[in-house]
């Protein structure tokens, strides 16, 4: 699904006069890489749905079902490739010096595409945080060789995402809001911007006067309130933008 060329061109326009861009990414912009969205089809795990999983309640309950969630999950994006979409965000930073990319992915597609000045508000996957003494680390591997997996301390660490209930790291949401405040153009894409405090962005950048496009499939809460909706993928809309920009 391609976006009309004459709002394409209008959009152009705004991007090359906007001084600051943010872009506020979601599950749908990896959708086309193969990653399931959380409430679209797919959305699913075993009997699950990812809703009722990503609740601090659900680790406490059963960390064992918790980790092959994860692991299922990592193992699946460790063989994803960064789409189109992520690869033109990438391109965008390059060419717009106050980029800012807010995501609410925690599957690290945009670092791999080449994004850098990234906001990861609900944290990232490959992130491990022990329960129990509270360290954090890196672990790239897809599948883990124990689940749940340990700490040095015995302890059992937890994905560093952030579920349902639980406040965003403060540093990284203050920086999001900042962009967010400050943005003359904000891109809205493959969110159903149905979470909070994230959706809460698009209607911040727009009262501070930011002009707001969405690119989304579907239509989301949001699609009335911004300046122009698109019913378009990611990955063929992004690309599209960028074209003579
Ligand atoms: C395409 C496409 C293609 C497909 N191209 N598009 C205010 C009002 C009401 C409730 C609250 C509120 N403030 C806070 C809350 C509570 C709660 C909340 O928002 N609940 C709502 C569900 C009602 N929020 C929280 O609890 C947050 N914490 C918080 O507010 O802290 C303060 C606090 C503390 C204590 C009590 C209360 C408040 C934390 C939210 C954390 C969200 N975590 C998750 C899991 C992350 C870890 C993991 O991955 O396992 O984050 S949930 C899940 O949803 C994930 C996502 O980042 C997030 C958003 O989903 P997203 O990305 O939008 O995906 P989908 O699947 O919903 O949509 C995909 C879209 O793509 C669709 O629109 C498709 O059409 C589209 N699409 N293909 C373009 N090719
Ligand atoms: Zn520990």
């Amino acid at each position: 699904m391609a976006i009309d060329e004459a709002s394409a061109a209008m959009v152009r326009e705004w991007l090359t006069a906007a001084a600051s861009v943010a872009v506020l990414t979601g599950a749908g912009i990896s959708a086309e890489s193969g990653i399931p969205t959380f409430r679209g089809p797919g959305g699913l795990w075993r009997t699950y749905r990812a809703e009722d999983l990503a609740t601090p309640q659900a680790f406490a309950r059963d960390p064992q079902l918790s980790w092959e969630w994860y692991d299922w999950r990592r193992a699946n994006i460790a063989t994803a490739q960064p789409n189109a979409g992520h690869l033109a965000l990438a391109e965008l930073e390059r060419r717009v010096p106050g980029f800012t990319l807010i995501t609410q992915n925690v599957d690290g597609l945009h670092d791999r595409a080449g994004s850098r000045r990234i906001q990861k508000i609900h944290g990232d996957i490959w992130t491990l945080r022990c329960t129990a003494c509270g360290c954090e680390w890196r672990d790239p591997r897809p599948s883990l060789p124990e689940l749940p997996p340990r700490c040095g301390c015995g302890g059992i660490p937890r994905p560093g995402v952030v579920w349902f209930g639980e406040g965003l790291p403060e540093d990284i949401w203050t920086a999001a809001v900042e962009a967010a405040r400050t943005a003359e153009l904000m891109l809205v894409v493959g969110t159903s911007a149905l979470v909070y405090p994230a959706a809460g962005l698009v209607q911040l950048a727009q009262l501070a006067g930011a002009k707001v496009v969405e690119i989304n499939v579907a239509k989301t809460p949001v699609s009335a309130l911004v300046d122009l909706s698109w019913r378009a993928s990611a990955s063929i809309a992004l690309p599209q933008l960028l074209q003579s920009a």
